[in-house]
């Protein structure tokens, strides 16, 4: 391991050690061979299993409290000075109050444990896009984990004792207490600290607390933009690549749009997908006036439930090795593993195991095998379709933005907004049906602003004034869009095939970016934005009843002017909004009369 020189660095671990008092430390430089004794130790220990080495090679089987399977929102807590930095979605605690409150169960925390000490860097090491967070955990799954969701070790310290800054990220497991579980941000302080929690999203702290909660904060300060996006790759027939970003909520299907395969007809002609990203975006505005992206992670940290050969090939391929399984089923009979929708040719093992880690043979029909929010981690480097731009870190310059949710009636499948404010709009009025991958009801309608809810790490009103202005400093902005994969018909069955069939929605998309567009006398003008007829969309080997497809390419007046309302609502919640929200809000509800 290179030596660390970075004094600010070896002060705060210094620190750090004095109150958590582990037993020993240990630097993660992330050499094969110091991983590989880790993982050993994790199986001689008991907190990781290790799957059929041939058929999931270098694969690991990982485990979580019954009660620590999801993100916890309410125990998420941005921590600064004065509320009206956090604003009114976010849990604000006043900071030095929520100091007071971690320290004491932070104290003697990992007595008798390693501290393991992880340099990481979001994006790849040294890019321009490229960010350095150090997180001190006791959790070997956090260290694997680490090592699969970003750039460790060496290279990462290299940068360090050039004088590079960092974000002090600080976990502990502890008691795996529901009671005294905290993930707690410091903007002010570049500093996170979370406790009592094993659930990935709650304590691979590069991911939501860093790459979204203190990036947004960093965004806005230095000028750019930290996104709950995807970003994928569209090759044309004639080889010109185009690349989209794409909000939704959690578990709306982001993985599988990310790595699309293209129906069988549009492959025959020539389009390719590649995958950038599946879950977080940093944007930045570039020297021709254009706004390019990257993803800062190294892996894909998907939804297992749902996954298989036919909804993402891609990321089923990309779970074949080197990867982590939490809280999934287990098929003892060949030390595999199993979920519902996994395929339907490969039934529930009979000598299987459930997530409570309970005997299981797909009997009892009111359980189930694996947690509806079990995850896979897994290196993005596995992916098949990974695009050549993800390892670079350089940024892809964003044609198309898209917004979208999980919504039964009201959205149409698509509709693209009429310039940047009127996006801006669009994205401030997202909502959706909750999923399982936060605690709490599923399936409740909530407003998701840009799919960022959970995760902007300052005022919203400030974060959508940060859209516009960023907007005024691009000359060739992308065109922004909101899509809507999830409407329903009258039997309660989705309308739209959706998973590749989505390609042919993106690709009106890119249509209308083209200058002029090429689509444009096939669109209707609403007052939500521009609708495309269905001549308009590539519906060859489509078969959609005719008044379903008009109604999801129509919009609804009645069921908007409902919208309308639940959006002053919500608007009401915030103490300060852009003016060109609010004007765009009434403009809305006029044409609407
Ligand atoms: C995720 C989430 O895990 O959004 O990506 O919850
Ligand atoms: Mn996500």
């Amino acid at each position: 391991m290179i030596e660390v020189t970075n004094k600010k660095v070896l002060d705060w671990v210094n620190e750090c050690k004095d109150f958590l008092k582990p037993k020993d430390i240990q630097w993660i430089d992330g050499s094969h061979a110091q991983l590989e004794a880790i993982r050993q130790l994790a199986v001689d220990t008991g907190e990781m299993v290790r799957l059929n080495e041939e058929k999931l090679p270098g694969c690991y089987y990982y485990k979580t409290d019954p009660k620590d399977t999801a993100r916890d929102e309410k125990r998420t807590v941005i921590a600064t000075t004065y509320e009206k930095d956090a604003g009114p979605t976010n849990n604000w605690v006043q900071k030095d109050e929520m100091y007071a409150r971690m320290k004491p169960l932070f104290e003697g925390a990992m007595e008798g444990r390693t501290m393991y000490v992880i340099p990481y860097s979001m994006g790849a090491v040294g890019s321009d896009f490229a960010k350095i967070g150090i997180e001190i955990t006791d959790s070997i799954y956090v260290v694997l984990s680490m090592n699969i969701m970003t750039r460790i070790g060496d290279p990462v310290i290299a940068q360090l004792n050039k004088g590079a800054d960092f974000i002090k990220c600080l976990h502990s497991k502890a008691k795996v207490d529901a009671e005294n579980k905290w993930i707690a941000h410091f903007p002010e302080d570049n500093t996170i600290w979370s406790i009592n929690s094993a659930y990935g999203g709650n304590v691979l702290l590069g991911k939501k607390c860093f790459a979204l909660r203190i990036g947004s904060w960093l965004g806005r300060k230095e000028g750019w933009l930290a996104e709950h996006m995807l970003i994928l790759c569209i090759e044309a027939p004639n080889g010109v690549k185009k690349y989209v970003a794409a909000a939704f909520p959690s578990a709306c299907g982001k993985t599988n749009l990310a790595m699309l395969i293209p129906p069988k007809h549009l492959k025959d002609a020539g389009y390719k997908i590649y995958t950038i990203g599946d879950d977080i975006a940093w944007l930045r505005i570039g020297d021709d006036g254009r706004l390019y992206a990257v993803n800062p992670e190294n892996g894909f940290f998907g939804v297992a439930p749902g996954t298989n050969s036919k909804s993402n090939n891609n990321a089923l391929m990309t779970t074949k090795k080197n990867t982590i399984y939490t809280n999934v089923c287990r098929n003892l009979d060949d030390n595999t593993v199993w979920w519902e929708g996994l395929e339907k040719d490969i039934p529930a093992p009979t000598n299987g195991l459930d997530w409570h880690g309970n005997p299981w043979n797909g009997q009892t029909a009111k359980e189930r095998g694996a947690h509806p929010n079990s995850r896979f981690t897994a290196p993005a480097e596995n992916c098949p379709s990974i695009a050549p731009e993800f390892f670079t870190g350089k940024g892809v310059p964003i044609s198309a933005i898209i917004f979208g949710g999980r919504r039964a009636k009201s959205e149409p499948l698509i509709c693209q907004s009429k310039n940047w404010e009127h996006g801006v709009f669009i994205g401030s009025k997202m909502s959706s049906e909750t999923t399982a991958a936060a605690n709490g009801a599923v399936g409740v309608v909530r407003h998701d602003p840009m799919a960022m809810l959970p995760f902007c790490g300052y005022h919203m009103g400030d974060y959508f004034q940060h859209w516009i202005d960023m907007g005024k400093k691009m000359t060739n902005p992308p065109k922004i869009f909101n899509v809507n994969w999830f409407r329903t018909n009258k039997a309660g069955k989705f309308i739209w095939p959706g998973f590749g069939d989505n390609l042919r929605v993106l690709l009106w998309a890119l249509s209308r970016c083209e200058e002029p567009s090429t689509a444009t006398e096939t669109t209707t003008e609403t007052p939500l934005g521009f609708i495309p007829t269905k001549e308009a969309l590539d519906l060859t080997d489509i078969n959609i009843p005719e008044d379903e497809l008009n109604s999801i390419l129509t919009l609804d007046k009645e069921i908007w002017k409902e919208e309308v309302a639940g959006l002053k609502q919500w608007y009401d919640k915030f103490d300060h909004l852009p003016d060109e929200l609010i004007e765009e809000l009434h403009k809305l509800e006029e044409a609407l009369k």
